[in-house]
């Protein structure tokens, strides 16, 4: 099958998937037409079924706003036309559902029908996509998409929730290649950040405000007090400089490192004992899935999807936003000893199966598969 892909080329979550499940595809002999600004940044490999092609944006003096979309929605129709693409699959609602629906229907007019899928990933409905300025084309390209997909239950609820959607929703959750994260601690790595052993603790986002920074570090502050242990922040964003003002304000600076955006998650997260994600929403929260694959559990909020990743209890604990006495408590009762810790691995571990690539991405095939007959 002869599949377009459009996302987000950057570390968020949603390039991420859709990157992650471009490569799959290819691997099991489609041939994957990825349609972006930039290469994707997990696109790190050659694999000849694979095609990028890059969307380029005219400038002119006029243009105060480049137009992105309409480079995007003529993109679109040139990769599907000269490359007789089978469908297309567009991640994100904003702008990339009102692209595709702009393409289908200029080839429609051209006499050639593209079938074209839309994957909600979280803030294009809860946050953006709700805004006044985009709502009403959120909407209305979302109902014109041959199907839409949303990557958890709650986003599914949340979704039909905002807006009159008139077809159903089918949930495919995120997925996570479980033995890509199945490494060993490089010990001289763990070394350098723990060196006396410490228990490590790990944040990965794009340190917006909703994913609430801060409260990791107040969080880390409280364990720290009863269980010695270092604090690793990855990632970037708007949220970082304030985060790094409280460190210092705590007298935190020996104990925590701010090591910024990192393509080889794999190896940080086989040196971590915690993963803490204290967001405000999560509509899945990816980061936290291949944190439970590399074995490491979770102190996370009970927003959005993450119950339905986080088993309470179990691979980890779920807290009300902001509460970070109970966070801390829960971390403290993970980290404790050696015995509990190891269960709460196992557990996360062996639940992070059920997210394996190799479960859901036959669920995106049999997808496609209703809307065309060629796979
Ligand atoms: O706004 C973000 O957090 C980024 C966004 C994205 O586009 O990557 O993340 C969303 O999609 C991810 C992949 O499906 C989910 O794992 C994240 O939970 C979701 N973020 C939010 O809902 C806040």
């Amino acid at each position: 099958m002869r599949i377009g892909i459009v996302c987000y080329p950057t570390f968020g979550g949603s390039g991420v998937l859709a990157t992650e499940l471009g490569k799959a595809l290819a691997d099991k002999g489609h041939q994957v037409h990825f349609i972006t600004y930039q290469q994707p940044v997990r696109l790190n490999e050659f694999n000849a079924n694979i095609f990028y092609h890059e969307v380029r944006v005219t400038t002119y003096p006029l243009f105060d706003y480049p137009p992105y979309e309409t480079a995007l929605s003529s993109t679109m129709v040139d990769v599907i036309k000269n490359n007789n693409l089978d469908l297309l699959h567009v991640h994100y609602a904003i702008p990339h559902a009102s692209a595709a629906y702009m393409a289908k229907k200029i080839l429609e007019a051209q006499g050639k029908k593209i079938p074209v899928i839309t994957t909600l990933h979280g803030t294009d409905i809860t946050l953006v996509g709700r805004d006044k300025t985009f709502a009403p084309v959120v909407a209305f390209s979302i109902n014109e998409s041959d199907a839409i997909t949303a990557v958890s239950g709650n986003l599914k609820d949340e979704t039909n929730k905002t807006f009159e959607i008139r077809k159903d929703i089918e949930v495919i959750y995120n997925f996570v290649d479980v033995r890509r994260f199945h490494r060993k601690p490089i010990d001289a790595f763990k070394k350098v950040i723990a060196p006396n052993g410490e228990r490590i603790l790990l944040h990965a986002s794009n340190f917006r405000k909703i994913k609430r920074v801060k409260d990791v570090v107040y969080i880390f502050n409280e364990v720290n007090k009863k269980i010695k242990s270092k604090l690793l922040f990855v990632g970037d964003g708007p949220e970082r400089p304030g985060a790094e003002d409280l460190c210092r304000e705590l007298n935190l600076c020996d104990d925590m490192r701010f090591v910024g955006r990192q393509e080889q998650m794999e190896d940080i997260l086989a040196i971590a004992d915690l993963f803490v994600l204290p967001s405000e929403y999560e509509s899945f929260g990816l980061a936290a899935l291949e944190a439970m694959a590399a074995g490491v559990p979770l102190i996370s909020t009970h927003v959005g999807g993450l119950p339905e990743i986080n088993v309470d209890g179990k691979t980890g604990f779920l807290s009300a936003v902001g509460d970070i006495e109970a966070m801390s408590n829960h971390a403290i009762e993970i980290l404790r000893d050696d015995a509990t810790l190891k269960k709460f691995k196992t557990n996360a571990a062996e639940h992070a199966k059920k997210f394996d690539i190799h479960t859901i991405v036959p669920q995106y095939e049999q997808l496609y598969n209703r809307f065309c007959k060629c796979l």
